[in-house]
């Protein structure tokens, strides 16, 4: 990627953000940006708790009020990520049209935890799921041809398949940093085999241009994931206890360790879950424990300032909460928005910064 300079004098950061930009308040096009989001609400196997389709809405909606000088990066030179550009694409309306569809054929087989495998209306979910993924691919990949910086916005976690897809295509020997509650590696759930349990063990079975996934904060997983992480080599995992019972050892070291096992290209899969509860408290399947918000970003910056190449990300699971039935949604409405486009810009900055961008003089 080759960082783009905007025009910086359209827009004012010390301003109010325009709540109709496309995000963060900023008024640029993907076309002038560095960095393109791409929106996917997709949710039919999310099986607690709904909303995360309007994951991307929501981030966006809440983005407009963040402050977007980054005092943590500009150490490194990088205290203003946005003015390389950044956009979010519309919702494509195929997208929402196939998620009702699907959502509608899989609530009843969620509804009763599961049926066996083989049922018409599972395989009918998992045929779109992988419509889904190359819908995802594809869009991915226009945008990684055009050097861009490619971050997709979920939806749940099964999005994110398509998008390390489109990042494996073109940068082999890739590495997942995967911050996650959840170690996501079922072979199917619920009977589906196009899961948001089921990402990484898809990523493994089908995306041969991934060398490693790096798996930090993981405290909810079956015994037979454990076996799975146990035996499979490509997999490395920071388990939450594991950090704490480490606590004595400074967590910037701790980060170094887990960056350390990465390779030079890197994709950051961070789903929302991976964090404390209080900060995600709409999440489809939150789990006590977890990061703390500065645990996170620290653990970015780290990324970011390692040598390595943070080539693509995504951030899934966010999810607001019901609509108020009157009113305007307030501040307490839009919590998980808010520390999603927290997350979602750093992870925006750290790519950026990983790649050579700095302040303009
Ligand atoms: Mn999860």
């Amino acid at each position: 990627m080759t960082p783009r300079r905007i025009d910086v004098e359209r827009f004012d950061p010390d301003g109010a953000g325009d709540p109709d930009g496309s995000v963060f308040g900023l008024p640029y096009t993907a076309e002038e940006s560095s960095v393109v989001l791409i929106p996917v609400p997709w949710e039919p196997t999310v099986s607690y708790g709904r909303g995360t389709a309007q994951g991307p809405a929501s981030v966006r909606e809440a983005s407009a009020q963040l402050d977007l000088y980054d005092p943590e990066l500009a150490i490194h030179g990088l205290a203003r990520p946005w003015v390389f550009g950044m956009h979010m694409l519309a919702e494509d309306p195929r997208v929402r049209g196939w998620n009702e569809t699907a959502c509608r054929l899989a609530a009843p087989i969620v509804e009763a935890g599961g049926v066996p495998a083989g049922d018409p209306a599972v395989s009918r979910v998992d045929q779109l799921g992988a419509q889904l993924d190359r819908w995802v691919c594809d869009a991915a990949a226009a945008w990684h041809a055009r050097d861009r910086i490619v971050g997709m916005v979920g939806g749940d976690h099964s999005t994110s398949l398509g998008a390390i897809q489109a990042a494996a295509a073109v940068h082999e020997g890739l590495g997942i940093l995967h911050v996650d509650a959840h170690a996501d590696l079922r072979v199917a759930y619920e009977g589906f085999a196009h899961s948001h349990a089921s990402v990484m063990h898809n990523v493994l079975e089908q995306v041969p241009g991934v060398a490693r996934i790096v798996q930090v904060g993981i405290r909810d997983l079956s015994a037979a994931e454990a076996r799975r992480i146990a035996d499979e080599p490509r997999v490395q995992t920071f388990f939450d206890h594991a950090l704490r019972a480490a606590a004595g050892q400074a967590w910037e070291a701790q980060c170094a360790s887990i960056v350390a096992s990465l390779p030079q290209s890197v994709y950051v899969s961070f789903d929302i879950d991976g964090l404390d509860p209080s900060l995600c408290p709409n999440t489809g399947t939150p789990v006590p424990g977890g990061l703390d918000f500065g645990q996170a970003m620290t653990l970015l910056r780290v990324l970011a300032t390692s040598g390595r190449r943070v080539v693509g990300f995504d951030l899934v699971e966010v999810a607001p909460p019901p609509a108020p039935a009157s009113g305007a949604p307030g501040p307490a409405q839009q919590w998980d928005g808010n520390v999603g486009a927290r997350v979602l810009y750093r992870l925006a900055g750290a790519a950026l910064l990983s790649q050579g961008a700095r302040d303009p003089a």
